[in-house]
């Protein structure tokens, strides 16, 4: 409960984490006996697993969350704790992000934390989500998502945060902000996102049309970098990862809040009416039914 209270709270978990960190030695603060066996070992969470390496610096984060690590509240809590320690470690300097479930990296944002909620959890719900997209998006870690699996929307969000995407070469697989295709649209964060990636004109077509692009596709728009076999993503992930940390770590970060800052200050600034934004369409009765027909299309799909 006190890390939705964090994550409630205007400073959010770095204020929570940072207190933490400041007063580790000194135990101060009243502090979660599990948050604290967390912050010494590598940690298991029910969601998400991480393996830290301390001689190479290399983080690898998997996500365990079946059926299709889809970003509930509890999920995104738990992911934002994880990368909130990492960072705060500096002895990690590099973060892979990963799936443990089978044919998915993440199926996007909880479709269930969206439909008939009440605007108290929605609004938390999406505080929620604009936490993980700042983490991952300044984060000074080297940051690489190996993509071994479809990753719609929020998923597809997740990885476009990192420095550096290697998707699972399988025609299966798909890769996009669909959101669109669900009545709902990408807010403005999303779009800036893509744009920063894929440009402009390659964005509005993709965002207006919803498209979920195969990984040959992806790879052609720059929506992904690197494409290898399945059972390669994770070990390419690391060797790209070493390449990436034979650059000095000052120069790159500098670089790379250079190329990231405004985006990421155009959400700080608007930060509370993007809530109520979301907060007031999602509640609307017409996209609760687009969300419906979403859902139930979900299921007949599968039957
Ligand atoms: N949320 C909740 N449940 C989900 C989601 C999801 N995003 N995706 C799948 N599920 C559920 C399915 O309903 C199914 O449930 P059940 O077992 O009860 O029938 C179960 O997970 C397994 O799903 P599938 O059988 O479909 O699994 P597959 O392995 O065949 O396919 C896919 C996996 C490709 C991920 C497929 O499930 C899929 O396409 N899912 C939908 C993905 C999607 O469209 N996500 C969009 C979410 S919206 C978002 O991320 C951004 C919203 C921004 C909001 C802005 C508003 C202003």
């Amino acid at each position: 409960m006190a890390l939705r209270a964090a994550l409630r709270s205007k400073c959010g978990l770095p204020g929570l984490l940072s207190q933490l960190s400041s007063h580790s030695s000194h135990a101060r603060v009243c502090v979660s006996p599990v948050l604290v066996a967390q912050q010494r070992n590598n940690s298991t969470t029910p969601k998400v697993k991480v393996e830290f390496d301390q001689s190479t610096g290399v983080a690898v984060m998997h996500m365990q969350s079946p059926p299709v690590n889809s970003l509930s509240l509890d999920f995104l809590t738990e992911f934002c704790i994880n990368v909130e320690k990492l960072e705060m470690d500096k002895t990690c300097r590099g973060l892979i992000i990963t799936s443990s479930q089978p044919k998915v990296f993440s199926a996007g944002l909880d479709i269930m934390e969206m439909y008939g909620k009440s605007p108290e959890r929605c609004g938390e719900f999406w505080r929620a989500v604009q936490e993980m997209w700042l983490k991952l998006y300044s984060s000074d870690m080297v940051t690489i998502a190996a993509i071994n699996g479809s990753s719609p929307a929020g998923g597809c969000l997740m990885s476009l945060t990192c420095d550096y995407r290697i998707m699972a070469d399988n025609p299966r697989y798909s890769i996009g902000l669909n959101e669109t295709q669900l009545g709902i649209v990408a807010p403005f964060w999303f779009k800036d996102t893509m744009v920063n990636t894929v440009g402009h004109r390659t964005t509005e077509l993709a965002l207006e049309l919803g498209l979920l692009y195969s990984p040959s596709e992806a790879l052609k728009v720059g929506l992904v970098d690197l494409l290898v076999p399945e059972d390669e993503v994770l070990t390419t992930a690391t060797k790209t990862m070493t390449k990436w940390l034979a650059i000095p770590d000052h120069a790159r970060q500098i670089t790379k809040s250079m190329m990231r800052k405004p985006t990421i200050d155009k959400l700080t600034s608007k930060r509370e009416a993007d809530i109520q934004n979301f907060v007031s369409f999602i509640t609307k009765d017409s996209i609760q039914k687009s969300l419906r027909m979403y859902l139930e299309m979900l299921k007949k799909r599968r039957g």
